[in-house]
């Protein structure tokens, strides 16, 4: 039995030296439940009462010299493993990364988004309507005659007689108040049409940002204070405004308005055109005609309203000096915003 054992003992290291050494093969071959070794211990009862605790000493060392060398190459083993992994699976976590690009707004909802914040922030709603309008809404219902230049098919898109393409968002503004009464303040951003040739200052189609606020007692003041406001925000603390007489048939009396220019500060420059002062805006007292067809007593309450071009505050913003730009889609210029 000494030499059995002494041979299994043999046999088992010869065979862990191996190169294309199995450990789990050899533990199962020798030390498993039906290995070798647990056979020569199943015979340990025949040995005589003198000889079963030499041989079993004996056998219990065979075994636990081979499950120590296999616990040895076992750690052998993981070793070589974990440092193969470490190898091929090697992460340089300095190398530059995927930069994932992420698109942006275009700038005119960039300008219109900021515009609409600053109205927000003032108590402004935001107020929508169709873009294929009746000619009652675009032109009747806000005081522009008959006659007048921007009812002619030269200057508007008509579908029908009475329904076209809206030339301003006004209308807009005529739907909340023949619906609502004051108090009234919204603001209506969108896109209006108008009969134009392409050129680097119009387009067939372009966009308006309008306000109107009613209410008792709302006066002119109001109008300059809330502008000075927007102004100041848009473009710089430092901005001024300035209001010029003029006539739209909507507002009485109407001004134009200027805001100092934020590149030179007044001085005069290109932006400017030596003049020192930029035109950004229509406004004026809703006229009591507006109010009275939309529903409101024009004896009882007053409102201001104003319009501004969003191209028109994009390019100035940027300097952009061509509204094509605007509207070709060249992701090099847009980019750049
Ligand atoms: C402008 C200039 C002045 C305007 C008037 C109205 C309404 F509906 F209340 F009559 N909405 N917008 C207005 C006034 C628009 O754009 C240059």
């Amino acid at each position: 039995m000494k030499e059995t054992l002494l041979k299994i003992k043999q046999e088992a290291f010869s065979m862990l030296e191996k190169d294309d050494l199995n450990i789990e093969e050899v533990r199962i071959k020798y030390l498993g439940k039906k290995g070798e070794l647990t056979s020569v211990l199943r015979m340990m009862g025949q040995l005589s009462a003198e000889e079963r605790p030499i041989m079993g000493q004996l056998a219990n060392q065979v075994r636990n010299e081979i499950e120590e060398k296999i616990a040895q190459l076992t750690e052998v083993q993981k070793a070589k493993e974990l440092e193969k992994s470490l190898v091929s699976e090697r992460l340089d976590v300095t190398a530059p990364g995927n930069v994932r690009k992420i698109g942006k707004l275009h700038p005119l909802t960039q300008v219109q988004r900021k515009m609409e914040d600053i109205f927000i922030g003032m108590g402004f709603s935001i107020a929508e309507g169709p873009e294929v309008e009746y000619d009652y809404y675009n032109f009747q219902a806000l005081n522009i005659p008959q006659n007048h230049p921007a009812r002619d098919t030269q200057d508007t898109f008509y579908i029908t007689e009475n329904i076209l393409l809206r030339s301003q968002t006004s209308p807009v503004q005529a739907r909340v108040m023949e619906k609502t009464q004051p108090p009234i303040r919204i603001i209506s951003p969108g896109r209006v049409y108008r009969s134009d040739e392409v050129d680097g200052s119009h387009s067939p189609l372009f966009h308006q940002l309008e306000g109107l606020v009613v209410d008792k007692g709302i006066t002119m003041g109001n109008l300059r204070g809330m502008l000075e406001t927007f102004a100041k925000t848009m473009f710089g603390e430092k901005t001024r405004i300035r209001f010029r007489p003029h006539h739209f048939p909507f507002t009485e009396p109407s001004a134009e308005v200027d805001v100092s220019c934020f590149v030179c500060g007044g001085k005069g420059c290109r932006l400017c055109k030596g003049e020192g002062w930029i035109e950004i805006l229509g406004a004026g007292m809703v006229h009591p005609n507006v109010l009275r067809t939309c529903g409101i007593d024009p004896e009882v309450y007053s409102g201001f309203a104003f319009g501004m071009g969003i191209e028109r505050i994009t390019m100035c913003q940027y300097g952009i000096d061509d509204m094509r730009l605007l509207y070709e889609n060249n992701i090099k210029f847009l980019e750049q915003f």
